[in-house]
This record gives structure tokens, C-alpha cells and sequence, in this order.
């Protein structure tokens, strides 16, 4: 398993958190997501094999958020 940590922008409410927390747990080859408001950020534990970094921003950003 390997960490990354997202910088999210647009979220503006915990109703944002979970939506962003749901889209990456929905993603193949997330095993935990952790989403925090203050700071806008996503601490993704993820199977390399499986996904990647860029693959779990392009979920982040489908859903309507900014992700760096
Ligand atoms: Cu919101």
C-alpha cells in the first residue's frame, strides 16, 4: 500500500467531505480515504497496482473539486 496526500480546493462544507471522501473510497484500489475541510487536503492510502496518484486526482476533479 502507498500514501498520498491530496490538495483539495472547493469544498466549502462537510456535505463536500463526504462526497469527496465517497468518490475516492469508490475508486479501484483505494483502501482508506481521509478528508479534512481545514485544511482542504485527502490523505489516500491506495494499491499502487491498482491505481495512482493522478488517476485519484482525475476522480476528485470528475466530481466537481479541484485536486493538486
Ligand atoms: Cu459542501
Amino acid at each position: 500500500m502507498e500514501t498520498t496526500t491530496l490538495t483539495i480546493k472547493g469544498m466549502t462544507c462537510m456535505g463536500c467531505v463526504g462526497s469527496v471522501t465517497r468518490v475516492l473510497k469508490a475508486a479501484p484500489g483505494v483502501r482508506e480515504a481521509q478528508v479534512t475541510l481545514e485544511p482542504g487536503q485527502a490523505k489516500v492510502e491506495y494499491d499502487a497496482a491498482l491505481t495512482s496518484p493522478a488517476q485519484l486526482k482525475a476522480a476528485v476533479e470528475d466530481a466537481g473539486y479541484e485536486a493538486a
